[in-house]
């Protein structure tokens, strides 16, 4: 390989000069790069590090903890407050907003510190997902109500994936770029400059488990994916479960898909499975900056006004015209439910 590589803190110095930044934003990211490639470090030593297994806790939303959920939302909060460029922040790991006192900064994180946790003890991909969001003119990083903007307002959001390597994938509005970390070095290296998302694709993620409780919309369009080249699509599709939205969202930015944790009959309650705030958001915002699309099958996720840190939300995201035939059969349900209920 040549000599001649682009890391990420060139990347971030080159965009600070083209769009006029002041420097912050490389700061806020150099703080996050810094954070996952620890995280990184402690994922790969696995067992031999004694990080295996579950950390005896529950987190907020009431699921079991594994050691490294604990660890890896240790190293964010520790590594993240140093520079002071961040008023606040808040993780799936924690119920209530996090201060960072003494700090004069002006923007606020979210993150989920470890996505796809149950993957560890398999050794297969997991990540950790973040999403920057400016302090409201005037707010305090103390109050939730600061943190409580829709995904439109996001400045910053990006992804590490721990897998066969390790990679961030970023955005500040200008597009998607993925580095890969250089582990002899330690430095990320621009690998996947411009991520584009192939408009239309042939393959699916969806946990098959809960079709019996699927809307008859997602219902539809995997009956018809299912169906294959003799059915209503006219080809033959693929089908994918990592159990990781990391991985899943990965995925399709390299070579296209859909990825679905819809709203179903059985959690309904909760308003689906993923957060908003910290998983869905970030990657709405990566998604449709590299021409795809991430809605909850009615609404478009980045512009949910959120009313909780916590709060769950259906996520359909991915190529742009199965997102859209999504969205589609989505309203042909809600147009003839109506009349039926008329
Ligand atoms: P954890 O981070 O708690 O392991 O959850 C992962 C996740 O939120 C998301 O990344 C996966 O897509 C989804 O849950 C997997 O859910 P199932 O276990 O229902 O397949």
């Amino acid at each position: 390989m040549s000599y001649k590589r682009v890391t990420l803190s060139q990347f971030l110095m080159e965009g600070q000069h083209r769009y006029g930044g002041s420097g912050t934003l490389t700061s806020l990211l150099t703080d996050i790069r810094t954070t996952c490639k620890m995280i990184s470090h402690e994922v790969n030593r696995g067992a031999m590090a004694g990080n295996m297994g579950v950390a005896g806790t529950e987190n907020v939303q009431g699921e079991e903890q594994k050691k490294l959920d604990v660890l890896a939302n240790d190293i964010f909060l520790h590594m993240t407050a140093q520079s002071g460029n961040y008023a606040a922040m808040a993780s799936e790991e924690l119920e209530d907003v996090h201060v960072v006192h003494g700090s004069a900064g002006r923007y606020l994180l979210l993150f989920d510190p470890l996505d796809g946790s149950s993957n560890i003890d398999i050794n297969i991909a997991v990540g950790s997902v973040f999403s920057i969001l400016r302090l409201p003119d005037g707010a305090s990083g103390e109050t939730l109500e600061s943190f409580l903007q829709p995904g439109v307002k996001q400045v910053a959001a990006g992804y590490a994936i721990y897998g066969s390597s390790t990679m961030l994938v970023l955005t500040t509005g200008h597009g998607v770029n993925g580095f890969t970390l250089d582990q002899n070095i330690g430095v990320f290296v621009l690998t996947h400059p411009n991520m584009r998302i192939p408009e239309d694709a042939s393959e699916f993620a969806i946990n098959a488990s809960r079709a019996r409780f699927w809307e008859p919309p997602v219902k539809r369009y995997i009956d018809e994916c299912l169906a294959g080249a003799e059915g209503p699509r006219g080809r033959d599709f693929n089908m994918r479960w990592v159990a990781a939205m990391v991985a899943e969202v990965h995925r399709i930015l390299c070579r296209g898909g859909v990825f679905m944790y819809p709203v179903d009959d059985k959690n309904t309650k909760q308003g689906g499975k993923l957060r908003l705030m910290y998983e869905a958001n970030p990657m709405a915002f990566i998604v449709e900056q590299a021409g795809g699309r991430a809605i909850t099958g009615q609404d478009r996720i980045l512009d949910i006004n959120p009313t909780g840190l916590h709060q769950r939300v259906g996520v359909i995201l991915g190529s742009k015209n199965e997102v859209d035939r999504l969205e589609r059969y989505h309203q042909d349900y809600e147009a003839t439910a109506g009349k039926a209920e008329v």
